[in-house]
C-alpha cells in the first residue's frame, strides 16, 4: 500500500484507467480498462514513467484504499450517487461540455450542480495533495477538474502543477455566458501551464484572464503566452495530443490482425468498400451527419449498396443523459431507414454496433477499412482519425476529416470536410472511393509520417518540458 505523499509524478483525472464494474449476475466486481480518449493517451505515458493516478473508479458510493496496478500506484476519490448526477452527469456533461462544443445543445446552468463540482474538485485536490510527494510534478486532466489547480496550490505550494485540457476551449463569447466563468479561470490559474490542442484555444484563455483579471496586456505569440499575475507567471500553449504511433503500426501489421480485417470484411459479404466510423456515441461526432450523407448518395445512386457497405462502431455513453438517449434514437433510426431502403436479406448496407470492442478487433476494423467517416461538429482533438492513419502504414486507405476535429490542423491531406456542408460531405466521399490511387496513397503516406512523428510519447515530453520550465522560472531557478 501506498505511504502518502509518496510519488514524484501524480496524474489527476476524473476517471481511473481501470473501472470497477458489478456484474449484473451478481459475481465479484472486476476491473475493466475505462473508455475514451484521455485514458487512451495517458495510460501509454505514465505506464513508461511510472508514478500515481488519482481519479473516480466509475462506480459511486465505492470506498476503495490505495493499490497499486500493473506499476502505477492508484488513488481512487469516492463519489456518491448525488455527486456523480450533480458534478458530473450535471455540471461537467451537461453544462461544460455542450458548452465548450460550441453550444451544440443548450448548456444548463444550475448552481447547485456548480457547488457540488466545487466540493468535488476540492476533493481531488485533496486527494491529489495526499499521493504527491514534496516537490512532486502533479498534472490534471480535462473540463471535469478545472478548479483543481488553484486548489492544489493553495493546499501545496511546494508543488509544480501542469493542466492539460482535452476538449476545445470555447470562443470567449460563448465562455462569458458561464456564471462561474472568473471562478473557472482562476482555477486554472492555479498552474505552471496550461495547455490546449490547438494555438485558438490557448489564445482564448490568454485573452479571457487578461479581461476578467484585468491584467496587462499578455506576453504571447501565436501559440500562446504568459500571463503576469504578479507574484507568479503562468504559461499557456498549445499541445495537439497524439497516439502511440509505432504500437499501432506495428501491432496493424501483425499477422493475426491482418487475418481478422480479412475475415471481417469476409463476414461484410466481400464489398468493394468498406466505410469505417468508430466514435463514443455522442452528439459532438457528427454521426448523424455521414449518415445521412450515406442515405443520400444511395437514394440518388452515386453509390451502390451491394458494392458499398459501412460498419459504425458506437461506443455506449453517458446514457442517462436525455440528449445521449435522443441521439442514440436518431441514429438508430437512420440506420434502420438506410438498411429499410436498401439492403437485401442478409446483406445490411450500415452495420451497426453500439458496444465496445477489445482493442485487436479495432485494429482489425481499422486495417481492413478502405475509408474512415470522422465527421465530428467539434472536436478537441480525435485520435481515430490518428490511429487509422498509423494502421495504414502501406499507404491504402481514405480519411475524411472534419475541419471542426482539432485533428484537422494537422492531417491536412485528409479529405477535410465541413460537416454542416451535406453536400460537400458527400462530395468527400465519393472522392474518397474514386480518388486516383497514386494521389490516396501520397496522401496517406504523408499524414502516416506526420502521425509517426508527432507522437504521444513527443506530447507528453514537450508538455512536461515546458512545465518544467515554468515551474522553474516561478521559483526563480533559470528557466527559458
Ligand atoms: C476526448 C476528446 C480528444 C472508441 N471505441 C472503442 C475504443 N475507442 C477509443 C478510440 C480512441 C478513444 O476511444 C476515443 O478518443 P477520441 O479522441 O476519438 O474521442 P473522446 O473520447 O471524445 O476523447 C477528443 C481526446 O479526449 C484526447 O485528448 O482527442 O477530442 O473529446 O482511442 O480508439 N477503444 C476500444 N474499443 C472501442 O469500442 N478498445
Amino acid at each position: 500500500m501506498n505511504e502518502p505523499h509518496s510519488d514524484d509524478f501524480v496524474v489527476v483525472a476524473n476517471r481511473l484507467p481501470v473501472d470497477l464494474e458489478t456484474p449484473a449476475d451478481g459475481s465479484p466486481p472486476v476491473w475493466r480498462r475505462s473508455p475514451g480518449g484521455l485514458v487512451t493517451a495517458m495510460e501509454t505515458v505514465l505506464r513508461s514513467s511510472g508514478g500515481a493516478w488519482v481519479g473516480w473508479p466509475g462506480t459511486p458510493d465505492v470506498a476503495l484504499e490505495p493499490f497499486e496496478e500493473d506499476g502505477l500506484s492508484l488513488y481512487p476519490v469516492e463519489l456518491s450517487a448525488q455527486e456523480v448526477e450533480e458534478y458530473y452527469e450535471g455540471f461537467s456533461n451537461d453544462t461544460l461540455w455542450p458548452l465548450y462544443h460550441d453550444a451544440l445543445i443548450p448548456p444548463t446552468f444550475d448552481r447547485r450542480w456548480w457547488r457540488t463540482y466545487r466540493d468535488v474538485n476540492k476533493r481531488f485536490a485533496e486527494a491529489a495533495a495526499r499521493a504527491a510527494a514534496p516537490g512532486a510534478t502533479v498534472w490534471v486532466h480535462d473540463y471535469q477538474l478545472q478548479l483543481v489547480p488553484r486548489m492544489l496550490r493553495d493546499l501545496r505550494p511546494d508543488l509544480t502543477i501542469g493542466f492539460f485540457l482535452h476538449i476545445p476551449f470555447p470562443p470567449t463569447e460563448l465562455f462569458l455566458q458561464l456564471p462561474w466563468r472568473t471562478a473557472i479561470v482562476d482555477g486554472l490559474l492555479g498552474a505552471d501551464l496550461v495547455g490546449f490542442h490547438l494555438p485558438g484555444g490557448a489564445q482564448n484563455f490568454v485573452y479571457l484572464a487578461n479581461r476578467l483579471f484585468g491584467l496587462p496586456a499578455p506576453r504571447g505569440t501565436s501559440s500562446g503566452g504568459t500571463i503576469d499575475l504578479g507574484d507568479r507567471k503562468v504559461r499557456v500553449g498549445a499541445y495537439p495530443i497524439s497516439i502511440d504511433s509505432a504500437h499501432l503500426r506495428d501491432r496493424s501489421r501483425e499477422k493475426a490482425i491482418r487475418d481478422r480485417a480479412a475475415e471481417i470484411r469476409r463476414d461484410l459479404g466481400d464489398p468493394e468498400v468498406m466505410l469505417l466510423g468508430v466514435d463514443r456515441l455522442d452528439y459532438t461526432k457528427g454521426i448523424d451527419v455521414r449518415l445521412e450523407a450515406l442515405h443520400e448518395l444511395f437514394a440518388e445512386g452515386t453509390l451502390d449498396p451491394e458494392k458499398v457497405v459501412m460498419v459504425q462502431l458506437a461506443t455506449p455513453s453517458r446514457e442517462r443523459l436525455t440528449a445521449y438517449a435522443q441521439l442514440r434514437d436518431q441514429v438508430e433510426r437512420e440506420v434502420g431507414r438506410i438498411n429499410g431502403e436498401f439492403a437485401r436479406l442478409g446483406s445490411p448496407v450500415v452495420h451497426y454496433l453500439h458496444s465496445s470492442v477489445d482493442r485487436d478487433e479495432l485494429l482489425a476494423m481499422y486495417t481492413g477499412a478502405d475509408v474512415m467517416l470522422v465527421t465530428p461538429l467539434r472536436d478537441g482533438m480525435n485520435l481515430v482519425a490518428k490511429e487509422f492513419i498509423a494502421c495504414h502504414g502501406d499507404g491504402s486507405g481514405s480519411l475524411v476529416l472534419s475541419e471542426f476535429a482539432g485533428a484537422a490542423a494537422e492531417l491536412r491531406r485528409a479529405l477535410l470536410v465541413n460537416p454542416h456542408d451535406l453536400e460537400g460531405v458527400k462530395r468527400a466521399i465519393v472522392e474518397a472511393i474514386e480518388e486516383d490511387p497514386a494521389e490516396r496513397m501520397r496522401r496517406m503516406k504523408t499524414m502516416h509520417a506526420h502521425v509517426m512523428e508527432h507522437d504521444v510519447a513527443r506530447w507528453s515530453r514537450t508538455f512536461l518540458e515546458d512545465l518544467q520550465a515554468a515551474s522553474g522560472a516561478r521559483v526563480g531557478v533559470s528557466g527559458s
